[in-house]
């Protein structure tokens, strides 16, 4: 029989936020490998739960299960899925190695500048220390930026084929789409809009945004 897999995301972010939660490139990358799953839903404020951190110990999203086990770390599950999808990872070879390289260079070098600059903006920009922090962090993601368009050179994606790299490359740079950093590298802007116009990412997104309307919180 077919695992059923479980993805725990929230069911309502504030609009900021929308788009941008991590539990997207999990269900991107179902969609893509076409997995049956089921999304499960826990309300913001119930993340730091002692039941929620029975399945994700950091009360963060996403969680995962998976052959009865619950798994967290969003680029762990994309890669556990893509291992087993040949849509999401060649099956051997030099392609397969760079598919993981890519993966880990999407979360651990272009990932944390990134996500610096989205907290600054998204979350703190009111506060002087973080007008004064971010012309730094401004040129750690534009140098990042610059790499990244070198590495594409005239390719559609990371490594030619589409992989599960490009859907973790993609969700980190949608987590900067509110500036204008990734349009000014010309490159990166057309390989984003690529990866952003599959049918998978589209209907992902597509119903999620639907939940989050259909769960929006009413005023008292
Ligand atoms: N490294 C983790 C990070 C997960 C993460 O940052 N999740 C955010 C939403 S996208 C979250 O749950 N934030 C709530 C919090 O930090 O309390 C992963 O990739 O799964």
């Amino acid at each position: 029989m077919m695992e059923r897999y479980g993805v725990t995301g929230f069911s309502w972010v504030p609009t900021f936020a929308q788009g941008l939660n991590r539990d997207l490139r999990v269900r991107w990358a179902l969609e893509e490998a076409g997995l049956p799953y089921d999304t499960r839903q826990i309300d913001l404020t119930d993340r730091k739960s002692d039941a929620y951190r029975q399945v994700q110990p950091f009360g963060m999203i996403p969680a995962f299960s998976a052959d009865g086990l619950d798994l967290f770390e969003s680029g762990a599950i994309v890669q556990l899925i893509a291992e087993n999808s040949e849509t999401l990872m060649p099956i051997e070879g030099p392609d397969r190695i760079m598919t993981v390289v890519w993966m880990y260079a999407a979360l651990n070098t272009v990932e944390p500048p990134i996500d610096n600059l989205a907290t600054l903006d998204l979350q703190h920009s009111d506060e002087e220390w973080a007008k004064l922090g971010r012309p730094t962090v401004v040129e750690a993601v534009r140098d990042r930026l610059a790499v990244l368009a070198g590495q594409l050179g005239g390719r559609d994606f990371l490594i030619g084929r589409f992989t599960a790299a490009d859907i973790l490359m993609a969700t980190v740079l949608r987590l900067v789409q509110h500036t204008d950093l990734v349009a000014s590298f010309p490159a990166v802007d057309a390989y984003l809009k690529r990866c952003e116009a599959r049918p998978a990412f589209r209907n992902v997104l597509g119903q999620q945004m639907a939940e989050y309307a259909k769960n929006m919180p009413t005023v008292a």
